[in-house]
């Protein structure tokens, strides 16, 4: 598939700061595309992000999204600085809030979301990996928060998510510090899952997207929506929602096959 332009069912959309495209059935990559400036976010950038998330939403068959950096050295360096020193208040309030939405919207997609950082994953490009579900990196990948740098807080979430994702004491270090992670130091601490040579990224991503996408994407898609929606309820209320969604997956046709192919010794085929 054309990696920029859709047709068919989806509306036709071009792209000039990010590419998507769908490497294999229902395996989408999004690729931040501004290598010139180490993939920095911009505005436009994250209305294209949007518009990608809102193909990905309409289309059924997506199973797993992948978020990488375009070349070798940087996920994303940040948010755009140069955008940045031209906003006033009001409008640096409004960009927070934009990146905040999209972010957020990633974060509750109904598909896996997993992030390859390879290389830099600074301020915005860090609450975008944290956004994702999970994170594998690059042996050259390099976390951090460093706004305390430029006089300003984390605006796309950083503060917050850095939080429960390392605990406080590690997220207060890192936010105030500005000092940047190792892969190493990221996956000890909690942050990356797993951590490869930069030139196995690619491919243990797929790997990984192909492994998710041979599962069953009701049980895959219920499952995202109790880690996500439980994870803020307090644990009597996030159990009685697992119990209530492990109901609803009974209703599935998944939840047919996956049971008789159990029982028949043979290897599930999902719907
Ligand atoms: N924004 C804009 N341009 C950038 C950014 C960025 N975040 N990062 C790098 N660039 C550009 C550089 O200006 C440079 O451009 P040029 O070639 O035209 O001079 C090019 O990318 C290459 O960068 P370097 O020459 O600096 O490359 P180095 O290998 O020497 O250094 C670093 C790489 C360490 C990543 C360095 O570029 C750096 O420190 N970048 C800034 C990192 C940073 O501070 N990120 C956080 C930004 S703040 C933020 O993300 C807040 C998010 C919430 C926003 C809320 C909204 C209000």
């Amino acid at each position: 598939m054309n990696a920029t332009h859709f047709e068919g069912s989806l509306p036709a959309q071009e792209f000039s700061n990010i590419l998507l495209d769908e490497v294999e059935n229902g395996i989408y990559r999004l690729t931040i595309n501004r290598p010139k400036t180490l993939n920095a976010l911009n505005a436009d950038t994250l209305k294209e992000m949007d518009a990608a998330i809102e193909i990905l939403e309409a289309d059924p068959s997506a199973r797993v999204l992948l978020i990488t950096g375009a070349g070798e050295k940087s996920f994303v360096a940040g948010a755009d600085i140069e955008h940045m020193s031209h906003l006033t208040p009001i409008e640096g309030k409004a960009f927070a809030e934009q990146g905040m939405r999209i972010f957020r919207r990633l974060e509750t997609l109904r598909i896996p979301v997993v992030a390859l950082v390879n290389g830099y994953a600074l301020g915005g490009g860090c609450e975008l990996a944290m956004s994702c579900d999970f994170i594998l990196a690059a042996e050259n990948a390099k976390f951090g928060q460093p706004e305390v740098n430029l006089g300003i807080t984390p605006g796309f979430g950083g503060s917050q998510r850095l939080t429960r994702l390392v605990g406080r004491a590690m997220a207060m270090e890192l936010l105030v510090t500005g000092r940047t992670m190792s892969a190493e130091e990221a996956m000890r601490r909690g942050l990356v899952n797993h951590v490869y040579p930069q030139a196995e990224l690619a491919d243990e991503g797929m790997k990984l997207a192909a492994m998710i996408a041979g599962k069953s994407s009701s049980a895959i898609q219920l499952t995202k929506q109790l880690v996500q929606r439980g994870q803020d309820l307090d644990l009597d209320n996030a159990c009685v929602m697992e119990s209530d969604l492990f109901g609803l997956s009974f209703s599935t046709e998944d939840r047919q096959e996956g049971m008789s192919a159990f029982l028949e010794n043979r290897k599930a085929k999902f719907s």
